[in-house]
């Protein structure tokens, strides 16, 4: 049997094949016949390339249908997609495409210029554009050159643990390792989400997370594909829009943050979100007051689930039983998670330890990172996650803390190695120390603390200023404090809890 995900997908997809799959907010539709035809006129076209098994196509491109199409074409010419932030700058392009070597990239139009030149000097043999022409003109279309392709393709063969996706995620030494997906990891995740959300054909996803991440790429967009539900596709996360929308759908997902901004609004209630039988919220952890202040005003509670990059979903709150607040409910059926000590003991029911986990969704390993994937590995086979968590006695998984030192805004994740050792580099800075404190809309906020080189002249804007220019913006610290030093404990370490209670 072909274990190709796209095989998997298709096999659901609804039997009327002219019904829509994707509409999008400015009114376009995508049949499920649309979706066939033009992901193999993309597959075709990457056949034509004669790459090896297991090529890299890195694509970093603004959201829309096609992107989509380009993820599901790439599964299923037999190669392995590799998403990329939008946010991402040209230092971090760099590094995904030499740590990475993709065959094929494919970027905006408005960023070929730089994004080829960075390519074609890491090795990449192709690039191509997708998106919007902002300036008039477009070098290298992907779809320009996929339009003279045969419109029937047949999905390659695969075998489970073949690889289907990497997905870079930051390490706690700064730099980003790639997590190796297999296409069993994604089959089993989409089929156990399925039967645990009760997915149903007549299903309505409204779609408003990136497509870069496993949120709205592994969990959002397979649901509804797994399900061969319609998608309502908005370009980002807007409040307004999803109010707008929100009454034609009957599934949404989000992260905390797009919960808090919903409630933001005074006019949303029962009647905004009258068809919804499902809200879903992972990422971060939500707090409770938005968990019952969410509850009370729509009418019904939050359903939040937990997982990693490295293993796609592992725990979700029930949808019959009781969701609980401040929880991220039970293990998944098929994936195993423990909670045990500094020995690797089991913790009793209410005792603190490091989340580990097993399962059909645990990922192969870090690319390229033999001595590191090991060490992330139990000898018994679980993946320690750097999660922190204890469960209550009716098997309610609560993630009390990290072990890894990790900054989630927005649900984007943050380490703060990274910006440290950046920071480190501008002239006048002795050293730095960067944290995150409580935030009302992201959650948690990028700040950093710094010491300064006597006579250094050095302000709050010049730091912020040179690091945009060099990182994402969701990674630069909304603030900086000036400190005379760092307080250390007696190993020498930055107290870093400390830091935080003061800039909280
Ligand atoms: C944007 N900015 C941010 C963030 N997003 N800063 C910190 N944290 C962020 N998440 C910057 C902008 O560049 C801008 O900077 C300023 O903050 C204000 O931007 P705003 O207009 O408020 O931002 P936005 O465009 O509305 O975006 C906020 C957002 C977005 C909608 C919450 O960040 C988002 O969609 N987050 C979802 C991330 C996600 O999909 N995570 C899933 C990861 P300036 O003012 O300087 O221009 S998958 C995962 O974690 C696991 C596996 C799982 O369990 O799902
Ligand atoms: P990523 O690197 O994007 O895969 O982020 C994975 C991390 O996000 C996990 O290790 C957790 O720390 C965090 N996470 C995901 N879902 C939740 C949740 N519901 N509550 C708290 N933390 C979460």
């Amino acid at each position: 049997m072909n274990a190709n995900l796209y095989a998997l997908f298709a096999s659901r997809f609804p039997a009327d094949r002219d019904a829509c799959c994707i509409e999008t907010h400015d009114g376009h539709y995508y049949s499920w016949n649309d979706l066939e035809r033009a992901t193999a006129k993309i597959a075709n076209l990457l056949a034509s390339l004669g790459l090896e098994p297991g090529s890299r196509v890195a694509v970093q491109v603004e959201k829309s249908p096609e992107a989509l199409m380009l993820y599901l074409a790439t599964i299923r010419a037999g190669l392995v997609y590799l998403p990329l932030n939008t946010a991402y700058r040209q230092e971090e392009i760099a590094y995904f495409l030499a740590d990475a070597e993709p065959a094929v990239m494919v970027c905006s139009p408005q960023n070929f210029g730089w994004i080829a030149q960075s390519a074609f000097k890491s090795g990449t043999r192709h690039v191509f554009t997708l998106g919007e022409v902002q300036d008039g003109r477009n070098s290298g279309s992907l779809l320009d050159r996929a339009a003279h392709q045969p419109d029937e393709f047949e999905t390659v063969p695969r075998a489970d643990d073949d690889l289907a996706a990497i997905l870079y995620t930051s390490g706690t030494t700064g730099r980003s390792k790639g997590a190796m997906l297999t296409h069993r990891n994604l089959a089993s995740n989409a089929q156990v989400l399925h039967a645990t959300w009760r997915w149903q054909q007549d299903d309505v996803l409204l779609h408003a997370l990136p497509l870069f991440h496993v949120h709205g790429l592994f969990v959002a967009s397979h649901g509804a594909l797994y399900s061969g539900s319609k998608m309502i596709f908005l370009p980002r996360f807007d409040a307004a829009q999803v109010m707008a929308q929100l009454a034609r759908a009957s599934v949404f997902m989000g992260v905390p943050t797009y919960y808090v901004r919903l409630l933001a609004d005074p006019s949303f209630g029962r009647e905004t979100c009258r068809n919804i039988r499902l809200f879903i919220s992972g990422s971060a952890p939500l707090l409770s007051e938005t968990f019952k202040e969410f509850h009370e005003r729509a009418g019904m509670p939050i359903l939040e689930r937990y997982g990693m990059s490295e293993t796609v979903m592992l725990t979700s709150n029930p949808y019959d039983g009781e969701r609980r607040a401040g929880t991220v409910g039970l293990p998944l059926e098929g994936v195993q998670v423990r909670v045990v000590d500094a020995e690797g003991a089991s913790c009793g029911v209410g005792e603190i330890g490091d989340i580990q986990v097993k399962g059909p969704n645990v990922f192969q390993g870090y690319w390229r990172m033999p001595a590191k994937t090991a060490e992330e590995f139990t000898d018994d086979g679980y993946f320690k996650t750097g999660d922190v968590g204890r469960f209550d006695a009716d098997g309610y998984l609560s993630i009390v803390g990290r072990s890894k030192d990790l900054i989630i805004s927005g649900g984007y994740n943050v380490y703060p190695k990274e910006i440290e050792s950046l920071i480190d580099e501008l002239e006048g800075v002795a050293e730095s120390a960067v944290i995150g404190v409580p935030h009302a809309d992201f959650g948690e906020a990028v700040n950093a603390v710094i010491v300064l080189r006597p006579g250094a002249q050095l302000d709050e804007a010049g730091v912020i200023g040179q690091l945009k220019a060099r990182i994402a913006n969701f990674k630069v610290p909304k603030r900086i404090f000036f400190v005379s030093e760092l307080p250390r404990n007696a190993m020498g370490k930055v107290q870093k809890n400390l830091l935080r209670q003061q800039y909280a």
